[in-house]
């Protein structure tokens, strides 16, 4: 009876071995928690789109044991409970391996507290308030900060508008618009600007002609917006309505770094100055190469949004192959680590060692509906 057992037990053996020799490449599962619904919802269609794009591209080179990427994509609906619900889901049921997203740094302060805590490593692809990685040692991002994109932007206005006071309007009831505003006002005073008037608006308000009539009234050099883009949006064509001059420059952080900026506010969105992370006109060969790829899966070109998600799951993939695993969380967190000087659409990608991204800002500038680079 032994006998039959070892005899059995060496048959399943081998097959075992002999059929995970033979196997499809292995499997990992990343959840992806986008903003397809709500406020956020022209940044998660972008988002979304770049993931699949890479994923696509990863998995189509895979070869007979190299590592393929099953994605879930959930929509976080640009609220924190869904967000809450949608990890939740990817960790438990979904037993994925690690989490791309979300897309707002309010819903991520709330989501990523539960990663850490059940240890799933979190890669944030477009959360830029200060303080989102410093939830633990499981969060990673590859988004520049407002902190570090901030600074830079105003330098280069101040170059090359000669800017002295201005007026600032932030949101300030999200993290995002909020974190902005605290970066905005230490880089202005920083660089000596004046803050003439500071005003606030509420997310979902539609009617900004109170705080931008009493703007129009200071006169300053330029007007600064911490804002999601749907009130962005409100808010650069109202400022051009009411008479706000085009000499009077429009500043943005993060949130103006959408395409539909220039869709809902047409004309009015010219000239206006928005500090970001990636360029679409970045020479780098990976870049050119997923602009290109890009533009004919989906007949549009991608924005940064596009740009980060993309190189995100580039990112995971490389975390992956070091990690020798498609399902140990630990292991994935620990190779996310190491990654150094990784050749990304972002260009040359490294963590810092609070395990936020580790690369150059840059100045855009709306010229014709488009993204050009105003100076960096
Ligand atoms: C954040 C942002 C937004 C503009 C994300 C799309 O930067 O929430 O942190």
């Amino acid at each position: 009876m032994k006998r039959v057992f070892a005899a059995l037990a060496l048959i399943l053996g081998l097959t075992g071995i002999y059929s995970s020799a033979q196997a499809s490449p292995k499997e990992a599962k990343i959840g992806f928690a986008f903003s397809m619904t709500g406020g956020a919802a022209a940044y998660g269609d972008m988002q979304k789109k770049g993931v699949q794009l890479a994923v696509d591209e990863i998995n189509a080179q895979a070869g007979q044991d190299g590592i393929k990427i099953a994605p879930f994509f959930d929509d976080d609906a640009s609220m924190p409970q869904q967000g809450v619900n949608v990890f939740n889901r990817f960790i438990a049921a979904d037993k994925v391996v690690m989490i791309i997203g979300p897309t707002l740094s309010n819903t991520a302060q709330v989501t990523d507290r539960i990663a850490q805590q059940s240890g799933v490593p979190v890669l944030g692809v477009s959360n830029t308030a200060k303080g989102i990685t410093d939830i633990g040692d499981y969060i990673f991002r590859d988004s520049l900060t407002e902190m570090v994109v901030i600074p830079n932007t105003i330098r280069v206005a101040k170059e090359k508008l000669g800017i002295k006071k201005v007026a600032v309007l932030y949101g300030n009831d999200d993290a995002f618009t909020k974190g902005g505003y605290d970066a905005f006002k230490k880089a202005l005073g920083d660089s000596n600007i004046q803050i003439l008037s500071e005003q606030t608006f509420a997310k979902g308000d539609r009617d900004f002609a109170p705080q931008l009539t009493q703007i129009r009234s200071i006169d300053p050099d330029a007007l600064i917006v911490s804002a999601l883009v749907e009130e962005a949006s409100g808010i650069v064509s109202q400022a051009r309505r009411l008479g706000i001059a085009e000499s009077v420059s429009i500043i943005g952080g993060n949130g103006l770094n959408s395409p539909a900026l220039m869709k809902n506010a047409g004309k009015a969105a010219e000239k206006v100055i928005v500090g970001a992370a990636w360029n679409a006109a970045s020479t780098n060969p990976l870049n050119r190469k997923f602009v290109e790829a890009f533009t004919a899966k989906y007949g549009s070109p991608p924005d940064q949004f596009a740009a980060q998600a993309y190189a995100a799951v580039y990112i995971a993939r490389e975390a992956l192959g070091r990690a020798g695993s498609t399902d140990n969380r630990k292991a994935v967190r620990d190779a996310l680590a190491q990654i150094k000087g990784l050749d990304t659409v972002l260009g040359k990608f490294s963590f810092t060692e609070g395990r936020d991204a580790d690369h150059a800002p840059v100045v855009q500038v709306v010229k014709e509906g488009k993204f050009e680079v105003f100076g960096e």
